[in-house]
């Protein structure tokens, strides 16, 4: 099972990966998060967008900045990505990914020649068409190996949605509801970060309650 929060939990995850960060727990509850801190966590995250009252930093992946984070652990809570992923939390394997890490998880995707399932955050129960669109990138790297056939019309969606928007993803999401909404935060460098390729080579894992590195470095 791949989690995906586009914008911005799962592009947060991996950068703080590949910025040192060496364990992520990711809770449902605020109070959870914060009662962390006692235990040396730094607590991370947002609640619309927002960084919460007593939280070291919110969701943005610019704040996972290498003299901060490496070697250090973070609790983190979101509106919908760690929702997700608490959710998937009894899958198989579930591993975080992002347009900042599709080639590292594709690489660890065809090693472990298993079936795919991508779980797109969204936003509040609904769709939402970034996270959408990771599932066609993906889904059009995997085809690209021979290895992996597709038997669903999400996953034909999506893939759709992908070919459509891949030449200029920022573009294509202007009218979306989340982008929109990190326009009125003043948040258009993050989603730029968060729409390009392969910056991060982490592929956190989720290992009992906790996000570790999960592929080779
Ligand atoms: O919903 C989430 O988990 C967040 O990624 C939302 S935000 O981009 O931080 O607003």
């Amino acid at each position: 099972m791949v989690v995906v929060d586009v914008l911005r939990a799962t592009s947060a995850m991996v950068t703080g990966f590949d910025n040192g960060v060496v364990a992520m727990v990711p809770v449902a509850g605020i109070d959870e998060a914060l009662s962390y801190k006692s235990k040396g966590y730094l607590v991370a995250g947002e609640r619309n967008g927002e960084r919460q009252e007593g939280f070291d930093f919110g969701n943005s992946p610019f704040s996972y900045v290498r003299e901060l984070v490496e070697g250090r652990k973070v609790a983190i809570s979101t509106t919908n990505g760690t929702q997700a992923i608490v959710a998937a939390k009894d899958a198989y394997k579930l591993v975080i990914g992002a347009f900042l890490n599709i080639s590292a998880l594709t690489s660890y995707l065809l090693e472990q020649n298993r079936d795919v399932l991508v779980l797109c955050a969204g936003w509040k129960n609904r769709f939402n068409l970034e996270d959408s669109l990771f599932g066609g990138a993906l889904a059009e790297r995997l085809l690209a190996s021979g290895k992996f056939e597709v038997n669903c019309d999400s996953a034909l969606g999506a893939l759709h949605l992908y070919e459509r928007a891949k030449d200029d993803m920022n573009a294509y999401l202007a009218e979306s509801s989340h982008r929109k909404r990190l326009k009125h935060l003043n948040l258009a460098e993050d989603i730029r970060y968060c729409l390009s390729l392969d910056r991060c080579k982490s592929v956190p894992e989720l290992k009992g309650s906790e996000l570790v590195w999960g592929n080779g470095n």
